[in-house]
């Protein structure tokens, strides 16, 4: 593993990525972001199966560095539009269109861009302790990094507004009432736990699940008969896999199909 503000782990299957800047609850500065893509991107050409992402020390992570940005506050302002476009923006599309199950592991806060990552995750597992913040309007910004487009389809349209206006902290039992969470363990439990449900995701048809997360954001913008035409042409897709055929077979001889991503 190399030190660095991003730490990449491969487990067999399993690529482990820490956010590792836990003096400032892993808050993001640009060339972070550049490292957290290049893990991501890296996870892909090893060949990983599923991918956690979590964070070192007592945080997931509060968001954009605002102690980095400061002096661009004495010359007009940050460039808001190349941070997003150079730092978050490609980080979100590398977890959206990860050739893996993604899951965010989040410990303590989540606020700001670094909630936008974990919704951006295919899935999301807290820990107690954990407490999540859109944080945006708090400082007068908008909600960015893709959380306008995560956050109301995973809780509706009402309580994202709500969360973004607010911005006040939930914790991790509202978090999972609201299904901004999808699990809740104690603390102390979840890298084992967010290992072993990645490990279970790895043992499982990869392929297709990452051609059903495409369908279903698809889905989301386009009309049933659009939908239609692109679930016809991914099912050839996903028909076509030696995983498919063999789960066939498997079926067929009553017995328990096993997936190579493949
Ligand atoms: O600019 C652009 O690129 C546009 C994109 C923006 C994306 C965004 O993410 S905007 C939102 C930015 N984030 C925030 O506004 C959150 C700021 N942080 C907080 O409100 C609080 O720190 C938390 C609620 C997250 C946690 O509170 P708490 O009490 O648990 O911890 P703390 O004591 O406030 O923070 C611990 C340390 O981390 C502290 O440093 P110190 O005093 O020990 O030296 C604090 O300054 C530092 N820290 C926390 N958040 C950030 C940060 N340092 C830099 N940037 C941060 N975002």
């Amino acid at each position: 593993m190399a030190a660095g503000a991003v730490l990449y782990e491969k487990r067999q299957d399993v690529a482990v990525v820490t956010l590792n800047r836990p003096e400032v609850l892993n808050a993001f500065t640009p060339a972070m972001l550049g490292e957290l893509s290049g893990a991501l991107g890296r996870a892909g050409d090893e060949g990983c199966r599923a991918l956690v992402l979590t964070g070192a020390g007592r945080g997931f992570s509060a968001g954009q560095d605002l102690d980095s940005i400061k002096d661009d506050y004495q010359r007009g302002g940050p460039d808001f539009v190349a941070l997003l476009r150079d730092g978050f923006h490609p980080v979100v599309r590398r977890l959206r269109e990860a050739p893996m199950p993604v899951l965010a592991a989040v410990i303590g806060v989540a606020a700001g861009a670094g909630l936008s990552l974990a919704l951006a995750c295919d899935t999301r597992i807290a820990a107690e302790n954990a407490r999540f913040t859109t944080a945006f309007t708090r400082i007068g910004l908008v909600p960015d990094s893709g959380m306008a487009y995560t956050l109301p389809r995973l809780v509706g349209m009402a309580r994202a507004s709500q969360l973004i206006a607010a911005a006040a902290p939930i914790d991790a039992a509202t978090a999972l009432q609201y299904g901004l969470v999808d699990r809740v363990v104690p603390a102390e439990k979840l890298m084992e736990e967010a290992l072993a449900q990645a490990e279970s995701l790895a043992r499982g048809p990869t392929r297709a699940f990452v051609l059903s997360r495409r369908l279903l954001d698809f889905a989301q913008e386009h009309s049933l008969e659009e939908t239609l035409v692109l679930e016809a042409q991914l099912q050839a897709e996903a028909g076509a896999t030696a995983d498919h055929r063999n789960a066939v077979a498997a079926f067929l001889r009553k017995e328990q199909a096993s997936f190579e991503g493949r």
